[in-house]
């Protein structure tokens, strides 16, 4: 049995309401719920039983100390020429960019093969088919989205399940800093 696992951070409530708040019509884009909401920090992927373990108790062992987060815009990733999501950016943060620098080195010290991909932060509000309306109207209302700050003290490593109606992101165990 194997399990598609990540780990990333969950903003608040507050932060998530704003969120969807920005959510507009736009056809063929499927907005996310508010369950699915998250900054991920490191996608891993189909592991087994084994690996799950080592990965969730290596986390166990990474001490980091609380910090702030905030929203600065939006932006959007393409597949194909097309917009594939739309998302909220992160705006640029040291101890971000630390904690993702480590938990990589933890995958890594797992077993998994490195990321290659450069680390964008950012919370994906839609997915979007190939047939999805233009983009335009809703990056230029949120080109200036300015959320936060909020205090991260804690991150999660998620299931993911793929399902017909978009996935679920089941959190499995939850880290919390050490002030
Ligand atoms: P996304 O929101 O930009 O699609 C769970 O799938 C999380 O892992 C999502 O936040 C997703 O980012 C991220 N992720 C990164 N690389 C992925 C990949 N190759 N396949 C699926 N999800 C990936």
């Amino acid at each position: 049995m194997t399990h598609r696992l990540f780990f990333a951070l969950r903003p608040p409530a507050p932060l998530r309401d704003a969120l969807i708040d920005t959510m507009d019509d736009l056809e063929n884009a499927r907005w996310q719920d508010d369950d699915q909401l998250h900054l991920t920090l490191r996608y891993i992927g189909e592991v087994d039983a084994h690996r799950a373990d080592d990965l969730a108790e290596e986390a166990e062992t990474l001490a980091f100390e609380p910090f702030e987060l905030s929203i600065a815009g939006v932006g959007y990733f393409e597949r194909k020429s097309r917009p594939s999501s739309v998302w909220a950016r992160i705006a640029p943060s040291e101890p971000l960019t630390r904690l993702q620098a480590r938990i990589e080195r933890l995958c890594q010290r797992c077993g998994l093969p490195a990321e290659t991909r450069k680390f964008t932060p950012h919370i994906t509000l839609a997915r979007l088919n190939a047939a999805a309306g233009s983009l335009a109207p809703f990056l230029a209302r949120n080109e200036s989205l300015a959320l936060g700050p909020w205090r991260v003290d804690t991150y999660i490593l998620y299931e993911s399940f793929l399902r017909e109606a978009g996935s679920l992101y089941d959190p499995v165990v939850t880290y919390h800093a050490k002030a």
